[in-house]
């Protein structure tokens, strides 16, 4: 069975290849990466457009590209031969699977064996089939497991689709003075990074675009005959897709980039991802949601009550429902996700809105604050925004359910204050 057209274009011609710097392709494109270890240090990006006819914004988006892919080029021959762990969200999405997978590839190149980490757990049923169906290499290090790793194996440390404020990992690994190293991101800068290589690009809609331009400068060309690379570049059209809802917020890099990954890409297997069935659980979350919803002023505000950590990805799933209802264009749906064997809770929650003037990052961090370090409770992007409210002291003790009760009626009414002052235009009008 023939998955992707591309697979039997073994050759594809230079002209077509926007930067066919690459030896010829080998039968077996893994074989291929190793032959090429020694290479990298001779070979120069060539500065071609990434498409023929651009836009002038595109243009420079192009400049910017090539530049930081030379940049990235140095950086990793410079520090080639060591290790590094890279960082994703504690829940990380198919935008940071696939990035860091991606720049994982590309330091190989270069002899830098990468770690691939994240501290919580892959919730939604979409990212737990992205990582089986792909073998994607990402691996669940709770902070215990980073404590009892030998961390004087890594020489640094890069965060891929976050500036380390998502991560319980980052404090330990900033505490063990390893230095961060690499920084590759989309979404607004949040603090200034005084680290070798930063490119954050809020103008680009998903991490996995701009992985994908550093392939297409040459770090990294895809080999449509290598099995791994065809499931990279299927896992970074799924990130690309996902980040930018379904590509309708795409700007125009996003498409060029995935117009270059639609040579490559497996179509089965990016639709069998997406086909990933919901579990009862989420099921049950998304039942709730629409049980306890309000709806004022076309804001659709709804409390789940309690949830298994490893559901978490119930409460966005549950946001993108609500947010389908005739008259309403905003949905926020938020809980008390607990983690049992931590006896942590924390107060998540999204928000999810189709209204083009409702900024999310503002509308969060205007509605929660920050906390007494000033670190916002949340922020968001485009159309779609989060929030975490750490629990504290008040964690656990849920065996009491009258206690337990109290405790989320106490949250739920002051995230209802908070968000409604911001809903009602009588004192803020959005
Ligand atoms: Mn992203």
């Amino acid at each position: 069975m023939q998955l992707n057209p591309s697979l039997n274009q073994q050759e594809i011609t230079s002209s077509e290849n926007f930067n066919d710097i690459s030896p010829s392709s080998g039968e077996d494109g893994e074989t291929d990466i190793k032959t090429k270890v020694e290479t990298p240090q001779t070979q120069k990006p060539q500065t071609a457009s990434i498409i023929p006819e651009s836009s002038p914004s595109l243009i420079r988006g192009n400049l910017q590209a090539q530049q930081k892919a030379e940049e990235l080029r140095q950086l990793l021959s410079k520090h080639s031969h060591e290790r590094q762990l890279v960082i994703l969200q504690d829940f990380p999405d198919p935008d940071a699977l696939s990035s860091a997978w991606t720049y994982q590839l590309i330091a190989q190149q270069y002899d830098i064996k990468c770690d691939i980490i994240y501290a919580g757990t892959l919730s939604h049923q979409e990212n737990i089939a992205l990582v089986r169906l792909t073998n994607l290499p990402a691996q669940r290090w709770t902070l215990q497991t980073l404590k009892s790793k030998d961390l004087s194996l890594y020489q640094g440390f890069a965060l891929i689709d976050n500036q380390g404020t998502t991560s319980q990992l980052v404090p330990v690994l900033e505490q063990s003075k390893i230095p961060l190293l690499v920084v590759i991101d989309h979404h607004n800068l949040q603090e200034d990074f005084n680290c070798e290589f930063v490119d954050i690009r809020p103008s680009i809609r998903a991490t996995a675009t701009i992985l994908t331009q550093y392939l297409q400068t040459g770090l990294l060309p895809l080999d449509s005959s290598s099995s791994q690379h065809i499931k990279c570049a299927t896992a970074l059209m799924h990130g690309l897709h996902s980040d930018t809802n379904r590509l309708m917020q795409a700007k125009e890099e996003d498409f060029m980039a995935a117009a270059y990954l639609s040579r490559f890409y497996d179509a089965q297997i990016l639709k069998a991802i997406l086909q990933a069935n919901r579990s009862k659980r989420v099921m049950d979350v998304i039942e709730r949601s629409l049980k306890n919803r309000i709806v004022q002023n076309n804001f659709s505000i709804a409390g789940v009550g309690y949830l298994r950590y490893d559901d978490r990805d119930a409460i966005p799933q549950a946001a993108d429902f609500l947010v389908t209802e005739e008259n309403v264009h905003t949905a926020v749906v938020y809980g008390i996700v607990h983690d049992e064997d931590d006896e942590l809770e924390v107060v998540i929650g999204s928000l999810r809105t189709t209204k083009l003037t409702l900024d999310p990052d503002e509308f969060i961090k205007e509605a929660f604050g920050q906390d007494s370090s000033g670190r916002f409770f949340g922020g968001g992007r485009s159309s779609a925004g989060g929030f975490e409210i750490p629990m504290g002291f008040l964690s656990g003790g849920n065996e009491n359910s009258s206690y337990a009760k109290m405790k989320w009626e106490v949250f739920d009414s002051q995230i209802k204050q908070k968000l409604l002052k911001l809903v009602n235009p009588k004192d803020n009008p959005i």
